[in-house]
C-alpha cells in the first residue's frame, strides 16, 4: 500500500515555487499525489514504498534548488 509522507520545504517564496515542486515531486515514479503549501513551507505525498524512498523525494526536492526534509 501507499504511504503519506509530510516533509519541509525551505527556499520557496513565490507561488510558481509551489507549481515547480508540486511538478516536480509529481513526475516521480512512485508517487501518487503531492501537494505543497507556500504559507507553511509545508508539503504532503502519497507515494509507494516499494518504488520510492522519503529519501529519494527529498533528494529529488533539493535537487531543484530547494531545502527539505520529511517530518514523518
Ligand atoms: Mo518565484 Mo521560485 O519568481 O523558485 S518561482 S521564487
Amino acid at each position: 500500500g501507499s504511504l503519506v509522507g509530510q516533509f519541509t520545504i525551505g527556499g520557496m517564496t513565490c507561488a510558481a515555487c509551489v507549481n515547480s515542486v508540486e511538478g516536480i515531486l509529481r513526475k516521480l515514479d512512485g508517487v501518487k499525489r503531492a501537494v505543497v503549501s507556500l504559507p507553511t513551507s509545508l508539503g504532503e505525498v502519497e507515494y509507494d514504498p516499494l518504488v520510492i524512498s522519503k529519501e529519494e523525494i527529498v533528494n529529488a526536492i533539493e535537487d531543484a534548488g530547494f531545502d527539505a526534509a520529511f517530518v514523518q
